[in-house]
């Protein structure tokens, strides 16, 4: 049976405007082609021959897929302008991008992982929150390296770090090759992750919508060096339409901090011996995002900036304190959690004096980029780091995976861009602060949150 309408909706309404993951091209829903599933029906002018066909189509049956040439229902979407895949879902769910960058070796695939596992169960259990893979074949490679740390089946074997998580590659499978006449262009594959707050007995007034979509992009730390952007790569792109720019910064890469980290011996943590000047990457991602958005030199970008600081493990002691509590904590009616945002930022404020003293350049060109700055340390795998009996390179056993702070920008990130979504704690004789987005950066005193501890 074959009706002529497109019902591509599944109870959500369509977006007006649909982001494309790969190429970031915006189009209408009903612009969207599909994917022929007819095995007869192969060759794709953009993919090459061994892609199926895609069409516009103009028969649909009852289910409300689309029927190709030979009769055959579909049930793949493919963007207008690249031809490649999309996932149901980011016709319906708000586009959310988060953009990670950062040196090489920074830590920046390692803190991803640690972050989308950990979130996978603190926004559903804490918060409420459903955190969902949108197309499991596109996440296939984060959820590895997930797996590889967390659900390792040899939990007590000492693996060396690099062998845990592989450097990110600057081509191969992790890329999208798409051949626009005589050009062709190589996109990173996103990965995408549904997010959709469950029915609450009590949503804040002016909430904003309640299911996004969130598209990550962990590119290789050489993409963000000048020059390594470019029209048949645009590995980078995705900058310019970021909602949260996460910018890794590695103290053990820094010769100053990393002095002071180790004054009394050696650290076993990270391997020695890489030193890197960090803030050159934060310039030329802010020259990207400036150029991409037609934004002038004197202009601040306008999402909000956190410069989450790497390898905890490894520099923590500089702070003085333990962090080994997260800063979140259930309501009183045990029901959503709220973020302890108050102590989200005193720490912030400790992690950039630290910086201050140190490496200033990396506060100044972070707070000359974005009016919105927050400084975030983590730790993807926690302290329990072993040398490696034979050449003493950093080892760690699965089963020691403890991480650390790991989702605070994500969820510090979404509370600042997404009103409602993520909650905040809320100080009980003070509950005009609420939400505004403008809690003062003063040090909480101890026990001032109710039971929070402050973790001093
Ligand atoms: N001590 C410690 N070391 C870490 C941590 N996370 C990563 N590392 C080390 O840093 C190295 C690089 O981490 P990656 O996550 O691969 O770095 P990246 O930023 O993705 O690097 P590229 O893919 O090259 O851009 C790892 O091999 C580890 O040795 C951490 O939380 N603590
Ligand atoms: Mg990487």
């Amino acid at each position: 049976v074959s009706i002529a309408t497109s019902p591509l909706s599944f109870g959500l309404p369509l977006l007006n405007r649909v982001v494309c993951p790969h190429c970031w091209e915006r189009f209408a829903p009903e612009d969207v082609l599909w994917v022929s599933e007819h095995l007869e029906l192969q060759g794709d002018p953009l993919l090459g021959p061994t892609h199926a066909q895609r069409f516009l189509p103009s028969r649909f049956n009852l289910a409300g897929d689309a029927i190709d040439a030979k009769g055959q229902a579909c049930r793949v979407l493919a963007c207008p302008r690249c031809h490649l895949t999309i996932a149901r879902g980011l016709l319906e769910l708000e586009p959310l991008l988060v953009s990670i960058l950062g040196a090489p070796a920074s830590g920046k695939s390692y803190f991803l992982a640690s972050a989308t596992w950990t979130l996978r169960q603190v926004l559903p259990n804490a918060f409420n929150v459903s955190f969902q893979d949108a197309d499991p074949l596109e996440n296939a490679i984060l959820s590895q390296a997930e797996e590889r740390l967390f659900l390792n089946p040899e939990p007590e074997r000492l693996f060396p770090l690099r062998e845990l998580i592989d450097k990110t590659v600057l081509e191969g499978d992790t890329y999208d090759s798409v051949s626009f006449g005589q050009q062709t262009v190589r996109y990173p594959r996103p990965y995408l992750f549904s997010l959709q707050a469950r029915p609450r007995d009590r949503i804040p007034a002016g909430s904003d919508r309640l299911s996004y979509m969130l598209y990550l992009y962990d590119n290789a730390g050489e993409h963000f060096q000048p020059g390594q952007d470019t029209a048949s790569q645009p590995v980078t792109r995705h900058l310019a339409l970021s909602r949260v720019l996460l910018f890794v910064f590695d103290p053990t890469q820094d010769q100053r901090l990393r002095s002071a980290a180790y004054a009394e011996g050696p650290s076993l943590a990270v391997e020695a011996g890489r030193v890197s000047r960090q803030e050159t990457i934060l310039s030329e991602a802010a020259a990207r995002i400036r150029r991409y958005s037609g934004l002038s030199q004197s202009e601040s970008l306008k999402s909000p900036l956190i410069v989450v600081v790497s390898k905890l493990d490894a520099w923590g002691h500089l702070l003085g304190y333990d962090l080994s509590s997260e800063p979140w904590k259930a309501s009183p009616d045990g029901w959503i959690a709220g973020l302890n945002v108050e102590r989200i930022l005193g720490v912030s404020a400790d992690v950039r004096s630290l910086l201050l003293t140190y490496c200033p350049e990396i506060v100044a060109t972070a707070e000359s980029l974005a009016k919105d700055v927050t400084y975030v340390p983590v730790s993807a795998l926690g302290r329990q780091i072993e040398p490696l009996p034979d050449s003493g390179k950093p080892a760690i056993r699965p089963a020691r995976i403890q991480p650390s702070w790991v989702t605070v920008p994500f969820l510090f990130g979404l509370s600042q861009v997404v009103t409602g979504f993520i909650p905040r704690l809320v100080r009980r004789d003070k509950s005009s602060k609420s939400s505004s987005g403008s809690v003062p950066a003063d040090r909480p005193r101890g026990g001032s949150l109710g039971a929070e501890p402050t973790g001093r």
